[in-house]
Parts: structure tokens; C-alpha cells; sequence
């Protein structure tokens, strides 16, 4: 893992994870877009890319003798319902070029699933590795037609191709966009913005959550382990917190850096939270409350760090300097 292309580099994930492989010894790093400006300090090398159009991404894999591809771009579940055809295209048609381009120059490839390829005939509490996949978004149905391209292009080609499942990913530097679980995210802004907000989704709403550090120190993680470790090469469950709209709501009006902070905030001490649940909750209903993921555990040592309590404090801290 030397020469690194990351797709979607200026998404949520991304823009975490490029500072954290910069950080490993001898590690290059070319960042593809396409039209979005790069967000203020961006390191790496930027080139522009539509993730559809292979030859480009081709010229850029050959240009600086790519080994890994960390492959992010995606549509989310909320815009992918929005943009069926767009989240199709964007979803499975980038994933399918980067995996040729793989196989063609040998390189290993990480690419993200999510708790949004289970459906409503899932097991909803401790949702085993291997279950029932019937997604309803379209989103989801990427999800799951990546995870078989995935392990097809392993046994087809010996492509190493390794994924994880993220839950809802919380974090403070770059916001999510459109997905369902960003309320969770939301949150932190409006309670230090303004005390009140609106939640789209009900307050006895559980999905899995986790905090970023430990979704970028997973990612690493199962790139960083030996071949052999790996077991399922469509993508492992990958779990650490699950919590109701409301306790959320309750661990952040509980918390000393929320009550602490109140004078700069013009007064404001309580968050306010209304519940206005839109076409986001059938997709929330659709999903797990909670992951079984003792098989990623078993097989590369996963282990998550951040709990609700930890999470909502470093959410806080950080949000109340970058606002
Ligand atoms: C979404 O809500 O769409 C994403 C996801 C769970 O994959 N955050």
C-alpha cells in the first residue's frame, strides 16, 4: 500500500481517511473528483475524474503506478431514492470499472458496503454476517449487487477486494449528504448553532452508529491484514454503537462540554428536539437496530473504541471550535 487512489476523497469518509494513510510510511496519495472543489488544505495530489469514465481513471492508475484503490464514491441511500438511475450508474458501473481496472494492473482494491444492504426481512437485532439481503432503496440494491461483484471478481480473478458493512458514520470535520442516518450528525451542528432541531426520524428511531476515528482505524485495519485473515470477501459486518433518537438527544443535553459552553452560545442551555418523521423512516424501519460482527473481530481484530458517551463528548468539544 504505496500508491493510493482514493475516489470520493472529499466525502465524509474520505476527507478522514486520506490525512490517516498520509500518516503511514512512504504512502503517495492521488485524490479523484469531478466537479466538486477540494475542501480548504486537501493533501494529496488532486486529479479530476468522473468515476464512470474509465479511461480516465485508467490514465491516472498508470500515471502514478497505483497499488490500492480505497474506492468511495457513492450516492447515498436519501439521494439515491431521489436518483435511482443516477445512483445505479454512479454505484455499480464505478465499481465495475475499478474492479477490470484492478484485475488488469493487479491492484487491491477497498470498497464500503452498508448496514443499508439488509432489508425488512432481515433479523433486526444482532443481524448475523450471513442473512437475508432484500434491500428496498436503491442504494441498498448496489450494496448488495457490489458485495457478490465483489467476492465474484475474488474467486473469479484472486482480486483481493476487501469490505466492510459501515453503519451510520458520526463526525465533525466534513458533514454526511443524503443519507438517512445524517440526523445523527445534524444534531451536534443545531444543538451548538441554534438549540433546536428537527429530527426526520421518530425518537424511538435505533440504528448502529460509529464514531469515524474507529470506522478509518477499522478500514486500515482490514486493508493492513494478511490475506489469510480474510474470510468473507463480500463485505464484514462492522458494528459499535446503537442508540435511540432520544438518548442521543438526553447524552447531549447531559453533557458537561453541551451545559458548559452555554455562554458562548448566547444563552442557549437546553437542546430542543421535535420529531417530524418524512420518507426517511420506512428506509430507517428497513435497517438493523443492532450488528453482529463477531466474525470481523474473530478474523482481523476488529474492535471499536468510541461509545455514545465518548462519541457525543469528542463531537462537542470539536464542533464547538470548528463553528
Ligand atoms: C446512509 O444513511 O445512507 C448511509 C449508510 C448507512 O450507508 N449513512
Amino acid at each position: 500500500m504505496k500508491n493510493i487512489l482514493v475516489t470520493g476523497a472529499f466525502g465524509q469518509i474520505g476527507s478522514e481517511l486520506v490525512p490517516a494513510l498520509l500518516k503511514k510510511k512512504g504512502v503517495k496519495i492521488v485524490v479523484a473528483h469531478d466537479k466538486r472543489q477540494p475542501p480548504a488544505g486537501m493533501p494529496g495530489i488532486i486529479e479530476l475524474a468522473d468515476i464512470t469514465d474509465g479511461a480516465a481513471i485508467e490514465r491516472i492508475i498508470k500515471k502514478y503506478k497505483i497499488d490500492t484503490v480505497f474506492h468511495l464514491v457513492s450516492l447515498l441511500s436519501a439521494t439515491g431514492e431521489q436518483n435511482p438511475n443516477l445512483a445505479w450508474d454512479v454505484n455499480m458501473n464505478g465499481l465495475k470499472i475499478i474492479l477490470d481496472l484492478a484485475v488488469k494492473y493487479k491492484l487491491r482494491v477497498f470498497w464500503p458496503s452498508s448496514i443499508a444492504a439488509f432489508g425488512p426481512t432481515t433479523p433486526r437485532d444482532k443481524t448475523p454476517q450471513e442473512t437475508v439481503l432484500e434491500p428496498t432503496t436503491m442504494y441498498g440494491v448496489t450494496k448488495v449487487a457490489g458485495e457478490l461483484l465483489c467476492q465474484y471478481y475474488f474467486k473469479k480473478y484472486n482480486l483481493d477486494v476487501r469490505s466492510v458493512r459501515y453503519p451510520g458514520l458520526i463526525s465533525w470535520k466534513t458533514p454526511p449528504g443524503g443519507g438517512t442516518t445524517d440526523y445523527a450528525v445534524a444534531i451536534f451542528y443545531e444543538a451548538l448553532k441554534t438549540g433546536s432541531y428537527e429530527c426526520f426520524v421518530k425518537k424511538d428511531t435505533i440504528l448502529p452508529m460509529m464514531y469515524m476515528d474507529d470506522a478509518i482505524r477499522g478500514t486500515i485495519k482490514l486493508m493492513d491484514a494478511p490475506a489469510s485473515k480474510i474470510k468473507i470477501r463480500t463485505s464484514y459486518n462492522m458494528a459499535a454503537i446503537s442508540f435511540r433518537a432520544d438518548e442521543l438527544v438526553k447524552e447531549i443535553n447531559n453533557s458537561p462540554f453541551f451545559k458548559g459552553s452555554t455562554a458562548k452560545r448566547g444563552g442557549i442551555s437546553v437542546l430542543k428536539v421535535t420529531y417530524k418523521p418524512d420518507h426517511r423512516q420506512k428506509i430507517a424501519d428497513s435497517w438493523p437496530r443492532s450488528i453482529n460482527d463477531s466474525q470481523a473481530r474473530r478474523d482481523w481484530g476488529w474492535k471499536h473504541d468510541f461509545d455514545l458517551a465518548k462519541m457525543t463528548k469528542v463531537m462537542l468539544k470539536n464542533l464547538q471550535k470548528s463553528l
